[in-house]
């Protein structure tokens, strides 16, 4: 019989062993969305931003075929190194593991993986999406998929300013995923705080966040939740100031025929380049903000 092979850290173990408050963190952000070497910098202050706010993190990833739940810190080195990484989401990750591949974990793909370990939440960046043009592309990131099948709740800063935002709203309530804003009205922009659009829900309470996700359990509804987590003010881009760069960086993409899982790797690149590197900036400071607030939820969860 096939048997996954699956191995935890030893933080992790401990953790689940003592019940303790899990969250898991993906590592496509490390190898497709972040520079080296602020990539490896930030996942380890993500994981300390977690422990401080008294959780456990657990960084997944495929290792040499071995589904890794937490990463010691030279596999993290590694992984942020490394040129050529496969970008697992549902439909390739098995495929990455038979074969005894290397892959970092898209939103999709880790809450797959978080789900399998008993791992309820999950912090990062924001998620994949529907592209602008997806009228045409039929590109809708298997992100939202997910989210109506995996029973784990996402804390993101909204989906990337990137995306139809819109669309994206309507094919999450279409799937049937709550989508719940944190201290405002509005789905924040990820770079942005504010947008035109209104999330469905708000909670302003992690411990409600965490009730919102044991009834629906208790209901035997599957998914999970996505908890749209305003980017701090500080740290925010304006919005009107974004708009232009990211029409420019769409064109460029275009121009260059980038298709498929190229294009979000692609966008963020060209994005870091037209900000001179204040999209990354921003991008760090809202991941440790959802990594703080996911703790919060976990710690509820328990
Ligand atoms: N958010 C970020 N940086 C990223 C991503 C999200 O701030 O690199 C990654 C996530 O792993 C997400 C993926 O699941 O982009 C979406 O890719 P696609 O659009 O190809 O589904
Ligand atoms: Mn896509």
């Amino acid at each position: 019989m096939t048997t996954l092979p699956l191995v935890r850290s030893d933080e992790v173990t401990r953790a689940l062993e003592t019940g303790s408050a899990i969250v898991a963190l993906e590592s496509t952000i490390i190898t497709h969305g972040m520079p080296y070497p602020q990539n490896l910098e930030v996942a380890r202050q993500v994981e300390q931003d977690i422990r401080d706010a008294g959780a456990t993190p657990a960084t997944i990833a495929v290792i040499d075929g071995t589904l890794c739940i937490g990463l010691e810190d030279t596999q993290l080195e590694t992984l942020a190194q490394a040129k050529n990484v496969a970008k697992l989401s549902r439909a390739d990750m098995a495929a990455c593991i038979a074969t005894h591949g290397t892959g970092a974990t898209t939103v999709a793909a880790t809450m797959i993986a978080a789900n399998l370990a008993g791992i309820s939440v999950f912090a990062t960046g924001g998620i994949g999406g529907v592209h602008k043009g997806a009228e045409d592309s039929f590109d809708i990131s298997a992100d939202l998929m997910e989210l109506a099948q995996t029973s784990v709740t996402v804390v993101a800063a909204g989906a990337k300013a990137i995306l139809d935002v819109a669309k994206t709203l309507e094919v999450l309530e279409t799937q049937g995923v709550p989508v719940i804003a944190v201290g405002q009205d509005a789905f924040p922009a990820f770079w942005s705080r504010g947008s035109r659009l209104k999330a469905p829900l708000r909670m302003d309470d992690p411990a409600q966040i965490a009730a919102a996700h044991k009834m629906r359990r208790a209901m035997g509804l599957p998914g999970g939740q996505l908890v749209a987590n305003p980017i701090p003010s500080a740290d925010e881009i304006a919005a009107t100031e974004l708009a232009p760069i990211i029409t420019q960086a769409q064109h460029d993409a275009d121009a260059a025929g980038i298709t498929g899982k190229g294009v979000t790797p692609y966008l963020l690149q060209r994005i870091f380049e037209l900000t001179d590197g204040r999209s990354l900036t921003a991008n760090i400071a809202l991941v440790r903000n959802n990594a703080r607030l996911a703790a919060q939820i976990a710690q509820n969860l328990i």
